[in-house]
């Protein structure tokens, strides 16, 4: 049931707008009737649609660039605003015939943290995500760990897909699943194992026609391996593009958005191996609703469910009905999201400080010229 989703649907949306050639490279990338709609708002005859593959390091001129898959072609790009792998943008090309992206599309989705190089800043590492794929290797697992990752992953925007990787290297792969889906109230979760094939099939099919899934989860839990299985054989090379640079030269960069042979596209960018939470009121909602229902039953609505009488949170751990280290789990990262919480208000002042110091300098400066 593709719905109005399918290709047919949107080739012929292209017709439609008028705003898009025939070719359908773009749907290999994700692009459907969200964003063919999105694009129509803002876009004018003279632009064209692209997603966003790879990031550069910002040029000397202070604009970031980019490289961009157009319908037509995968080219660089350059931006005042500042996009990130996985953005729909909205391409012109300036007068001497540069691409530059005019407008970032609305992101429905993004994994953001807060800038290493700039700190009253935001980096967006990755954006418009239909799943946040949470690695978790079956002979290492640690649950906790699933735990706050699904909080980062529900705070995004997307939905959390967790797979149980390397089914073949444990005896009870399912029974283990059985008791994580049973800690993990509500998650999607997939046993998968690269080396004998196990769920490859249900994720692949989980991103088609047209989702994007970002892979996240900690080094070595067969994140590469289980992209290069979705990607099939025939499709491995398409990891490194060649481009040229600059000087004219060839090289050969990775990128971090592939499209995948059934339908679909994963992003896997560097960087999001373990991510600080940085906002995460609503994440930890979602992960723990289990705990936030129980909650709603304690008898004080400020309630820390540690000695308060009428506590539903700790009476429920008392009474066998919740797993005393999801219980913990949870207050340890209730904790580490009112920090976030107070750092984001210590960036926000900062932030304002310095704007209206920069604006003081520049009324005394504009009075001392008159
Ligand atoms: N037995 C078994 N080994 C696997 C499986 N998937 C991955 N591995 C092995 O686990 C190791 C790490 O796998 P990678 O796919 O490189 O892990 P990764 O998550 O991409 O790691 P980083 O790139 O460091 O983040 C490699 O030696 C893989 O061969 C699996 O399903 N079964
Ligand atoms: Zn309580």
């Amino acid at each position: 049931a593709r719905g109005n989703w399918g290709p047919a649907a949107d080739a012929q949306r292209y017709r439609v707008t008028g705003m898009h050639p025939t070719s359908t490279t773009l749907l290999q990338y994700g692009w459907g009737e969200r964003v063919a709609a999105l694009y129509a708002e803002v876009a004018e005859a003279h632009h064209q649609p692209g997603r966003v593959v790879r990031v550069e390091r910002a040029s000397r001129l202070g604009r970031a660039a980019c490289v961009v898959r157009l319908d037509s072609d995968e080219v660089t790009a350059v931006a005042d605003v500042r996009p990130a792998v996985g953005d729909w943008a909205v391409v012109g090309t300036d007068d001497e015939g540069t691409y530059v992206i005019d407008h970032l599309l609305p992101r429905w989705s993004k994994l953001a943290r807060q800038d290493p190089g700039n700190e009253n800043g935001v980096q967006v590492l990755a954006a418009n995500l239909d799943y946040v794929a949470i690695f978790a290797p079956l002979d290492r697992l640690k649950v906790a760990r699933i735990e706050r990752e699904l909080l980062i992953a529900w705070e995004s925007g997307a939905s959390p897909l967790v797979l149980l990787t390397k089914a073949d290297l444990v005896d009870d792969a399912e029974a283990v699943a059985e008791d994580v889906r049973a800690r993990l109230v509500g998650a999607e979760i997939v046993v998968t194992s690269s080396a004998d094939g196990t769920g490859v099939r249900q994720v692949s099919e989980l991103l088609q026609p047209n989702r994007t899934a970002v892979l996240f989860g900690p080094s070595g839990a067969g994140k590469s391996t289980l992209a290069n299985a979705l990607l099939g054989r025939e499709a491995l090379a398409t990891g490194a593009v060649r481009e040229n640079d600059q000087r004219g030269r060839h090289t050969t960069t990775s990128r971090h958005l592939l499209p995948l042979p059934g339908g679909g596209v994963l992003i896997d960018t560097p960087g999001l191996r373990a991510l600080p939470i940085w906002e995460g009121e609503h994440g930890l909602a979602a992960a723990f609703a289990d705990i936030e229902e129980l909650a709603g039953s304690c008898r004080f609505r400020d309630c820390s469910h540690e000695r308060e009488p009428g506590c539903a949170v700790t009476a429920a751990v008392a009474g066998g009905t919740l797993d005393p280290e999801r219980m913990s789990s949870y207050r340890k990262l209730q904790l580490e999201v009112e920090q976030a919480e107070r750092n984001r208000d210590v960036q926000a002042r900062q932030a304002e400080a310095s704007r209206v110091k920069a604006l003081t300098k520049a009324t005394r400066n504009h009075s001392k010229k008159r």
